[in-house]
């Protein structure tokens, strides 16, 4: 064991030691430090809504008579900053709450922390890993149309992901103009609805009241396939939001995104609306068969009703899941939907 030896340290040496320390409650100085919420994103960048001021602004410059106005943003509550990151904070995403500090002298800010979420919506990114794609949303509102066909496939994911973020969903059957009475489309929120789900038809270029009350308080994320009329809708309820959007309807058909960002835009006092890119697929491989269970609730009622124990379902004989869609008693497409996301959880674990 090697011998320790008290050291004396020389006045100079005290004097750098301290030096050092000082400099590194500096760099932490929090007495800048702002409320802030993500509202937008920009590859690196991101835009923060100040939520807070200073307590003593800083100071403008002053310039001599013949020198030019330096460039000067004063911090005032609900201004828009674009920001950096400190590098070793976690990837945030719109609705994330932050700590901030403001440069009046630039426009720009810095994030310095994040503080915890109340929920996180995720999605795999197509190299697997899970990507954050909203934060502290309390509604989220699954948009489908009759055009573009629905694929209620891609409804279900997204049903199996916000459960697993435990946040409420309502289902909107949006383009009701575009509905004949007979159109199959009707029938798949009527079974929607039957499973126990809130649903709502709209009309983005009619009236959207109904919808309006329903979301007031809440942070609302819009989700659904490309074309389906999430940013049409956001525009309806604020006007003010001068959302982009797709101006051929065809061009949703081609899959082509209108919406690039996901943005956060306030709504009434207390909430906001999120509108988001379409997704085309929801792969869902990082949950667990207990998440995909959740997400099916008619399904998980059954669980156990099997003969065998380690049934995989796919055999009528014996089969309580098989057996209940042949008696019409669960939907086969939600069976097969069902089945369907266990295999790519267990191909996922296979493959891991
Ligand atoms: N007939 C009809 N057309 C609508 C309705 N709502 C939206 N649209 C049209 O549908 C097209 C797509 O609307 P967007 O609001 O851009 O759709 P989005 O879901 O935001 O699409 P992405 O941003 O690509 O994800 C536009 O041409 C809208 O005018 C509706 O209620 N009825
Ligand atoms: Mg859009
Ligand atoms: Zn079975």
């Amino acid at each position: 064991m090697a011998l320790i030896r008290k050291r004396r340290l020389t006045d100079q040496q005290k004097r750098r030691i301290h030096k050092q320390h000082q400099s590194r409650q500096d760099d932490l100085d929090t007495s800048n430090d702002l409320e802030g919420l993500v509202v937008q994103h920009y590859g690196r960048q991101l835009e923060i809504k100040a939520l807070s001021v200073p307590e003593i602004h800083p100071e403008k410059p002053t310039v001599g008579p013949n020198d030019p106005e330096p460039f000067w943003k004063p911090i005032t509550l609900g201004s828009v900053w674009r920001c950096h990151t400190r590098t070793n904070l976690e990837l945030l995403v719109t609705g994330d709450r932050v700590t901030w500090q403001a440069d009046p002298n630039t426009g720009l800010g810095i994030i310095t922390a994040i503080h915890a979420r109340q929920s996180l919506l995720t999605r795999p990114d197509r190299y697997h890993k899970v990507k954050p794609v909203a934060a502290n949303i309390s509604l989220i509102v699954i948009v489908f149309a009759p055009l573009p066909e629905p694929a209620p496939t891609l409804i279900d994911r997204y049903l199996v992901a916000c459960q697993h973020a435990n946040i409420p969903t309502l289902l909107v059957l949006n383009k009701a103009d575009l509905i004949d009475q007979n159109h199959h489309i009707q029938t798949l929120l009527q079974e929607y609805q039957a499973l126990g789900y809130e649903v709502m038809t709209t009309h983005a270029h009619g009236h959207v009241d109904a919808l309006t009350q329903r979301l007031d308080g809440e942070t609302v994320a819009f989700v659904g396939q490309s074309g389906v009329g999430k940013s049409s809708l956001i525009n309806a309820i604020l006007p003010d939001a001068s959302q982009k959007i797709n101006v051929i309807s065809e061009n949703s058909a081609l899959g082509q995104h209108t919406t690039t960002s996901t943005r956060l835009i306030d709504f009434g006092q207390s909430g906001a609306l999120i509108d988001s890119p379409g997704i085309r697929e929801f792969g869902l491989w990082h949950l667990t068969e207990d998440a995909i269970y959740s997400g099916f609730p008619e399904i998980s009622a059954l669980i156990g009703q099997c003969q065998f124990r380690n049934c995989t379902h796919k055999q009528a004989k014996n089969c309580a899941l098989e057996k209940a869609a042949l008696q019409g008693d669960i939907l086969p497409r939600r069976l097969e939907s069902f089945l369907r996301l266990c295999d790519e959880i267990q191909e996922a674990q296979q493959k891991s």
